[in-house]
């Protein structure tokens, strides 16, 4: 039995996710353009608290004022009349010609100074929809040739647009944080901040980067051959989880954006173990929204739209109910114990003990005994089969 999802699951949509029309590189759309507000209308029936979206999403590029106005207020409007939040907002800087070669990061200035203002626009509008969240996703900051960018002078660009923009939100007092969404690469051969890792070596040097954190995409760091649960394990330890893109992915290939769980499966109930349970002891945990950011693949009708959005739910309150039956087991706990999972959050040195001490203490060198140590085992094999029976309802 799937349980249907309430608001109180915090699960959220872009609205470039449903209202992707299909169209890719090699062909033409296959879905009818769906109308935003109608979208969002929908989304809320299906259960969903929230959406996002990128300015263009909502308001089409080059509209006049009056009409971004007009369409700003319908949106609200809806909003109101559905009871939906947008906890998050994000700019469209990639897909405009301008933007060919990045915004913050592109070689030319002018272009530099418009997409910096394209942003502080819809800063404005997060703040004034109430989001909490600003997601950066910089597609187009990257190159294909080495010798076509200035990796040192771009990321000096980079930081400085980031820093400018955290600065503004600052100055404006709005409740507003700033999220960097890292990808390896696609539509750029590479990008500036390919994953977990870079971005978060990048927000270490920036000067606002208290309120600069992380929006990892399962897909993104699965295209780089790296493990997304512990890519925002990393990220929340260093406080720095603010959002996520939860979705699909099978394997090092171009960016598939498939139904959450349509990916690794058994990657995407650790996921759902981490997010909903937290580490095994203790420490920071994510309580932000469930955020898909998936394509509906392009062999689909309308109402497979509808049908891949519900999956998506579907399949993390699936993985929920799983994770939470895991940690219960009274074998999982035994197995921890034999695996040695409680004995990691002690710390190495005893309290008060310092090194000197450690030095002293024969037992832990001098005579310890390397071998007898070296025949423990830690039984991850049995651990893991443990979770492949939770994950398939088997327990
Ligand atoms: C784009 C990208 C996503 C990002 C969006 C936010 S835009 O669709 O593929 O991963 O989250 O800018
Ligand atoms: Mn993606
Ligand atoms: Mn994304």
């Amino acid at each position: 039995m799937v349980s249907k999802p309430t608001r109180d699951d915090k699960f959220s949509f872009g609205l470039w996710t449903v209202g992707w029309e299909a169209r890719d590189q090699f062909g033409d759309a296959t879905r009818p353009h769906l109308d935003p507000i109608e979208a969002s209308r929908k989304l809320a029936d299906l259960g969903a608290y929230g959406v996002t979206f990128h300015d263009d999403d909502l308001v089409p590029f080059g509209s006049s004022d009056t009409e971004r106005e007009r369409i700003i207020g319908d949106f609200k409007k809806m909003l109101d009349e559905t009871g939906l939040v947008v906890p998050m907002v994000t700019t469209n800087t990639f897909s405009h010609p301008i933007f060919k070669d990045g915004a913050f990061t592109s070689n030319d200035r002018q272009v530099r100074r418009y997409g910096l203002r394209k942003v502080i626009r819809q800063v404005d509008l997060a703040a004034e929809l109430g989001a909490n969240v600003f997601v950066m996703w910089g597609g187009r900051e990257g190159a294909e040739y080495d010798g076509s960018k200035d990796i040192n002078a771009a990321l000096d660009r980079y930081a400085e647009g980031i820093d400018t923009v955290a600065a503004y939100i600052k100055d404006k007092g709005y409740d507003l944080r700033i999220a960097i969404e890292p990808k390896p690469n696609e539509p750029r051969g590479d990008i500036l901040l390919p994953t977990v890792g870079h971005a978060l070596g990048f927000i270490a040097k920036l000067e606002n980067g208290d309120i600069v954190g992380l929006n990892p995409e399962t897909g993104h760091e699965q295209m780089a051959g790296l493990n997304y649960t512990s890519g925002i394990a990393q990220a929340l330890w260093q406080e720095k989880l603010f959002h996520i893109d939860l979705n699909g992915q099978r394997s090092i290939k171009y960016d598939q954006d498939l139904v959450f769980g349509h990916g690794d499966l058994l990657s995407a109930f650790f996921t759902v173990d981490l997010v909903e349970n937290g580490f095994p002891n203790g420490g920071p945990k994510y309580d932000g929204p469930r955020h898909f950011d998936y394509k509906p693949s392009r062999t689909e009708g309308v109402d497979g739209v509808w049908e891949s959005a519900e999956a998506n739910m579907a399949t993390y309150l699936l993985l929920k109910e799983r994770a939470v039956a895991y940690r219960a087991d009274p074998e999982v706990q035994a197995a921890w114990e034999a695996s040695g999972i409680r004995e990691l959050a002690q710390p190495t040195l005893g309290e008060g003990e310092t090194l000197d001490d450690l030095l002293a203490d024969l037992s832990v060198f001098e005579d310890a005994d390397a071998d007898a140590l070296g025949e423990r085992h830690y039984a991850f094999v049995k651990l893991n089969q443990l979770a492949v029976e939770h994950a398939l309802g088997a327990r």
